[in-house]
């Protein structure tokens, strides 16, 4: 009888986030048409990532089409589709693109008094070609008043968003999301074009046995990172080593790292003091989830959720994952900050 009762009552992402939003009855419904345009241009990606293979195929992608029109690049169509969808809800008044140097202010009448969305429409591109899994980050702050929408509107810390996910086109199509109250990933089903609720209350494992991070960069790591690398291959408390998992695609170590356990790091190091990935639309948005989780996420000196960003495309260290682990890389950090 379960079995039947759950094939019927099928748990939408729009019926989940209606269900929050009347918990709030002085809401008015603006967050969930906001998550309704968020929605839309995810599944337009998944589709058309879907098809990219076969587009390559049939010699559509890079070069003209049937119609002699140059096929945009995935992340130039992804990029233009999620501003339409979200210039179209009619609830933004200020975008963060990783395609746009500019933030985009949102035109008067088109412009919803409340949300600011920051967002990386489709990291990890460089893998489509060799169908590595990619995926769509996104971060929303609220205003707190109606004024003319300014970066300062975004330039804020993480721990400000009210939400934050990743869509990750893959073997199949999962939304992970959280409001602020919790952790929940959604899969799309094709034949109804929903996203389902199949990851209820996802909480990451307050310890690992993987860690996460590019070892091809272990030349220019500094002492701490070093350490903590060496501790995981070489523990000396005498228990085993940890796997090491790295993909090279966000999205998807990250998606492993709050499933399964673990630590995801991109250090930075001597060429790159601030690592590689962006503030606004990847460490925050994944550090505002892996907190919702029960995990935790570090810069190495500060909380990421609490550094203030002063540049819309300012890069960040980022080591985050499970509470304990991260504690780990922590004490190697305040013990060289001692030092100095
Ligand atoms: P590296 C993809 O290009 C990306 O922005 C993230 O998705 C990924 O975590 C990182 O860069 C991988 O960087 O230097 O290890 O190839």
């Amino acid at each position: 009888h379960s079995a039947d009762a759950q094939r019927t009552d099928l748990m939408t992402i729009t019926r989940f986030v209606l269900n929050e939003q009347s918990k709030h009855p002085e809401s008015r419904g603006d967050f969930t048409i906001l998550l309704n345009h968020i929605v839309l241009g995810c599944k337009f990606v998944c589709s058309s990532v879907n098809k990219a293979g076969l587009a390559k195929l049939i010699g559509l992608a890079g070069e003209t089409n049937i119609q002699g029109e140059e096929q945009k690049k995935l992340d130039v169509l992804s990029n233009e589709v999620f501003i339409k969808a979200l210039v179209s809800s009619g609830r933004t008044c200020i975008l963060v693109s990783e395609e746009d140097e500019d933030a985009i202010i949102v035109e008067p009448s088109k412009r919803g008094k409340l949300y600011c969305v920051v967002f990386d429409p489709l990291d990890g591109s460089s893998n489509i070609d060799c169908g590595v899994s990619i995926g769509t980050i996104f971060g929303i702050y609220t205003l707190a008043d109606v004024h003319e929408p300014t970066i300062k509107d975004v330039l804020r810390p993480g721990k400000k968003m009210v939400a934050a996910g990743y869509c990750m086109y893959g073997s199949s199509c999962t939304l992970v999301l959280s409001t602020g109250a919790g952790v929940n990933g959604f899969t799309l089903d094709p034949s109804l074009g929903e996203f389902i609720l199949t990851h209820p209350g996802i909480k990451i494992p307050n310890k690992g046995k993987i860690y996460s991070v590019n070892e091809g960069n272990a030349k220019h790591w500094d002492g701490p990172t070093t350490a903590y690398v060496e501790k995981c291959k070489f523990p000396e408390d005498g228990s085993s080593p940890k796997s090491l998992r790295y993909i090279g695609s966000m999205v998807a170590d990250v998606h492993r790292t709050l499933l399964y356990g673990g630590i995801f790091l991109y250090p930075g190091d001597k060429k790159n003091p601030n690592g590689k990935l962006r503030v606004l639309y990847e460490v925050f948005p994944m550090s505002f989830l892996v907190e919702q989780a029960g995990g935790q996420s570090f810069t190495g000196k500060e909380r990421a959720l609490d550094l203030i960003p002063t540049k819309l495309h300012e890069r960040s260290p980022v080591f985050l994952g499970s509470y304990d682990d991260v504690e780990e890389i922590k004490a190697l950090y305040a013990a060289e900050a001692k030092e100095e």
